[in-house]
């Protein structure tokens, strides 16, 4: 039986997937771990010191990814991966050579959280590029072996983007969430619109930090995956940052989108779903950091899967169904 709420979804009868975990309360947590995270260790390839906030998407018979790799001269850069099941993946030793679709294209000076999806023809990747401080880098890739890269959307002093996996009317649409050079202490998630992935406008305000009544989400927010489609609106996974007595806490919620207009907000969680609680999520390189980069779903069960980066220094997996999601973030709407 097909899920009655995805749109536009995919058949992936190979999702990894660990069933809810008896004792495990759907009142009381929507979204439940893998019993074996982290499913990738920090140095799982030759150099890496930390492997972290990385997407994946289902590939031929399998799965492939782009990886944030930290190496042991902590150096942010992007490996490619593939899996035949999702849980166990090869990631390569060497960074990704991305091939420049105009030579005239600045070098990065670093790469670090890329977000991965499938639109009309290719694999398109997103990523956190250094160019004059942050900025968004964009590529593609059709076989995960040649990665060509393209201009970056947008100026710098941004980060966080997402593409959607199809054009709203008749442009590309993205998010992203504007920055500054250092450990940003604000942030709101914006969209902006494209005919041809170059050149980017239609900008609009998404959402905004909360205040008091929803601190997890109180010093700024940031999309993580590409937003998924459903009959309620786009589903948004986003991270939420509050700051502590301790530095940043980065938990994660879900907001339901409008479909034609993506800017509008339909209903928000107040709760996060997700939240550093796990010792490989509360210790590492940065503690307290749960940060999703891809959700997978399935159009046949409406199972979903998400990879997340813990502590940024492991990988680790969350699973759960989407249509409880979706009921979720519209009981518990701010
Ligand atoms: C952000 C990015 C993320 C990281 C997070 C927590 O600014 O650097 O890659 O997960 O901080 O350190």
């Amino acid at each position: 039986m097909s899920s009655p709420i995805l749109k536009n979804a995919l058949s992936i009868p190979n999702l990894p997937w660990e069933d809810r975990p008896a004792g495990s309360d759907p009142q009381k947590e929507v979204l439940w771990r893998y019993s074996k995270n982290p499913i990738i260790a920090r140095d799982q390839t030759l150099h890496s010191n930390s492997i972290f906030n990385s997407a994946v998407v289902p590939f031929k018979d399998g799965f492939a990814g782009v990886f944030r790799c930290d190496d042991t001269a902590r150096r942010m850069d992007i490996h490619a991966g593939k899996s035949k099941d999702g849980f166990t993946w090869d990631i390569k030793d060497e960074v990704i050579d991305f091939i420049k679709t105009d030579p005239g294209l600045p070098d990065a000076e670093y790469k670090y959280d890329p977000r991965v999806i499938f639109v009309e023809d290719r694999y398109y990747i997103m990523w956190c590029n250094g160019y004059h401080g942050p900025c968004i880098g964009l590529g593609y890739t059709f076989d995960f072996e040649k990665f060509y890269q393209m201009e970056n959307p947008l100026m710098m002093f941004n980060r966080n983007g997402a593409l959607f996996p199809r054009r709203i009317g008749k442009n590309y649409a993205m998010f992203s969430r504007p920055s500054d050079s250092g450990h940003t202490p604000f942030g709101d998630i914006i969209y902006s619109e494209s005919p041809d992935l170059c050149f980017w406008g239609k900008h609009r305000h998404v959402m905004a930090p909360l205040g008091a009544q929803s601190a997890w989400q109180s010093t700024k927010i940031g999309a993580g995956p590409a937003p998924i489609e459903t009959t309620e609106g786009w589903l948004l996974f986003y991270h939420g940052v509050l700051t502590s007595c301790n530095g940043f806490v980065y938990s994660f919620g879900a907001a339901l989108l409008d479909l034609d207009e993506p800017w509008k907000v339909i209903a928000r969680s107040r709760p996060y779903l997700i939240n550093p609680r796990e010792t490989y999520e509360c210790v590492g390189d940065v503690p307290n950091v749960t940060f999703p980069c891809a959700a997978l779903a399935d159009k046949d069960t409406g199972r979903l899967t998400i990879y997340y980066g813990c502590a940024d220094t492991v990988t680790g997996l969350i699973f759960g169904k989407v249509d409880e999601v979706v009921d979720w973030v519209k009981k518990n709407k701010i």
